[in-house]
């Protein structure tokens, strides 16, 4: 297989934002500590999540094809802890976690993954297309780069009828090569409109490292090209992800245009469940693991300013496992969508 022969051994780019850096950024952000706390328990709950969906795959309980974004937590929560619900999100593949950060109840996205009647888009969307209106979640996409079209006329709607609200479009380094980011972006721009891209650079496509198909190090230059506003944050790093996009998206409210914010980060797990990584360099998944993983820079952070205690999240990791057992429990036991239901929301009828 080509990918093998041609398999990277320098690591991922990304490393070096943060190993320059340091972990801990931002000194002077200023979050409250029921606000700390709420985005702590959302980065618990999207790996968490995850971490269930993954076993209940393996396991045999749980069919479909799905894609984890364990690792990549600090982007979703950093960018929507700005966001309410007069605001939209659009995603990817690889979803779930910014469904959960947008407030997309996870009771009803299991039991969509169940295929159950009682999910949100009732049971007939799953893991790719899922979506919530109610809180402005637009929808998850197979498509690569269709969601970032779908966020500018979400953003076009908020200009149009001046509600204040903001678009966020979350996509990977892979959809930045597709023509719909360069059309988006070059449309926002020229129409200043309330819009924030965000690329999740997590260093792989598929089965390829980004730098094989991007020439260009940091994505974040593409806004160039378009005359807008960029930022690159330290994707792992809540702290930096939610100074950096709030900046943005106050910039967005107050009329100034949109901004293309690259989040450097990693994904530990493959392209979908069941992928073996063999074609990850030895070493590059344990690396971010153990020395810059979202959730412990998050803790060792809070904790060390003295702001909140070891058994305050421990409190939070309990209460997140009961949500969950509960809310696979109730999707085990739930109907599937009745036949007649087939024609029902669907566009096209015999
Ligand atoms: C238009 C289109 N082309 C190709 C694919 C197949 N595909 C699915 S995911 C993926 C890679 C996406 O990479 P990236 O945007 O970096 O996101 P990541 O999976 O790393 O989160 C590809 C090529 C697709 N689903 N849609």
């Amino acid at each position: 297989m080509g990918c093998v022969k041609r398999l990277r051994t320098a690591p991922f780019v990304g490393w070096a934002l943060f190993s320059a850096a340091g972990s801990v950024n931002n000194p002077g952000m200023k979050l409250t500590k029921e606000q700390l706390l709420v985005n702590y328990r959302k980065m618990r709950m999207i790996r968490s999540f995850e971490e269930k969906l993954n076993e209940l795959v393996n396991s045999g309980r749980l069919g479909g094809f799905l894609h984890l974004s364990i690792g990549q937590e600090a982007v979703a929560a950093g960018v929507c802890a700005h966001l309410s619900e007069r605001d939209y999100v659009s995603t990817t593949h690889r979803g779930h976690g910014h469904c959960i950060a947008k407030g997309v109840r996870v009771k009803g996205m299991m039991a969509e993954l169940f295929g159950r009647s009682t999910g949100l888009c009732k049971g007939k969307g799953g893991s790719m297309h899922i979506a919530d209106m109610d809180q402005g979640m637009l929808g998850a996409n197979g498509i690569v780069g269709a969601g970032i079209p779908l966020a500018t006329g979400a953003a076009l709607t908020c200009k149009l009828k001046k509600t204040g609200g903001v678009a966020v479009a979350f996509f990977g380094d892979g959809a930045s090569n597709q023509g719909q980011f360069h059309e988006a972006l070059n449309m926002a721009s020229n129409w200043k409109l309330p819009a924030l891209y965000v690329v999740e650079n997590n260093g792989w496509g598929e089965f390829t490292p980004t730098e094989f198909v991007v020439p260009v190090r940091d994505i974040a230059v593409r806004a160039d090209s378009y005359a807008m506003r960029s930022a690159i944050a330290d994707g792992n790093d809540f702290f930096d992800v939610y100074e950096k996009a709030g900046e943005a998206i106050a910039a967005a409210r107050a009329g100034e245009g949109p901004t293309l914010l690259e989040c450097k980060t990693y994904r530990y797990m493959g392209h979908y469940v069941g992928d073996p990584l063999a074609y990850r360099p030895p070493g590059e998944v344990d690396r971010w693991k153990n020395e810059h993983d979202a959730l412990t820079g998050f803790e060792s952070r809070v904790k060390a300013d003295g702001v909140i205690e070891d058994m305050e999240l421990r409190r939070i990791d309990e209460e997140v496992v009961e949500e969950l057992s509960a809310a696979v429990a109730d999707a085990e036991n739930d109907p599937v969508p009745a036949v007649e239901a087939l024609y029902e929301d669907v566009y096209a009828k015999e």
